[in-house]
């Protein structure tokens, strides 16, 4: 491949890690721009003329400019069809496809709904709703337990787009449960490793895999 890839991501954003995981794992070369989130880097004229929508994580390539975590994995995987991160048969690509799907749609609008108030501060004003979010949350993971019972990875035992499109999720939930102001919800905090054994397992087995720790966002470390 003649061109670089070039990524566009903000430090905490679970869809940019995502990018960046697989690129990790894969011990794949990229020019990396990282934003400042607090400084509002990702709404200012240049960035917002290669994204009107002012979000991350984008990448470019030559001309190209992609948006959209899963259509980037989509993009690189084409890229890398060794990869095979949206499996190679017909029940891989189903199980694979179900598993993202039920990401973007069951657990990421309870994502936005649990971590925003706990990381920006609005706590007080929309303490049911967190409450709320994080209930659904925790059935969610009971579910995910419940399939990593008998399986190594989300999608049997080869990495997939299942594992990369949720690691990062659960990391964010995780971490945003452990915050000093999700404290005064006396939530059962999310103890992946108590409450659901085989997800806490699958969590350390994505966390073992080389490059994958060179991954976590700058400040959280
Ligand atoms: N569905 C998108 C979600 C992208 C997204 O929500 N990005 C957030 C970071 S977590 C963002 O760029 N926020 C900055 C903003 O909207 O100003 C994807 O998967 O790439």
């Amino acid at each position: 491949m003649n061109q670089t890839l070039e990524l566009f991501w903000i430090s905490g954003s679970p869809f940019a890690w995502r990018v960046q995981l697989v690129l990790a794992i894969h011990n794949i070369d990229y020019v990396s721009h990282l934003l400042d989130l607090s400084k509002k880097e990702q709404k200012q004229p240049n960035y917002l003329a290669l994204n009107p929508r002012g979000q991350v994580p984008l990448l470019r390539h030559g001309e190209l400019l992609v948006r959209e975590s899963v259509a980037i994995l989509v993009y690189l995987d084409s890229l890398y069809p060794e990869w095979q991160l949206f499996g190679n048969t017909s029940q891989d690509k189903a199980v694979i496809w179900q598993q993202v799907c039920e990401v973007e749609n069951l657990i990421v609008p309870y994502l936005r709904q649990f971590v925003i108030p706990i990381f920006f501060g609005s706590l007080e004003d929309k303490k049911d709703e967190v409450i709320e979010a994080y209930e659904k949350l925790s059935y969610e993971f009971s579910i995910l337990n419940d399939v990593l019972e008998n399986k190594d990875l989300l999608a049997g035992d080869r990495l997939s787009a299942a594992d990369i499109v949720t690691y990062p999720v659960l990391k964010l939930v995780e971490r945003a449960a452990t915050r000093e102001a999700a404290k005064k919800l006396n939530l059962d905090l999310l103890s992946f490793e108590k409450k659901h054994p085989y997800l806490g397992e699958w969590l350390q087995k994505i966390e073992n895999i080389p490059g994958v720790v060179n991954t976590y966002p700058p400040h959280w470390r």
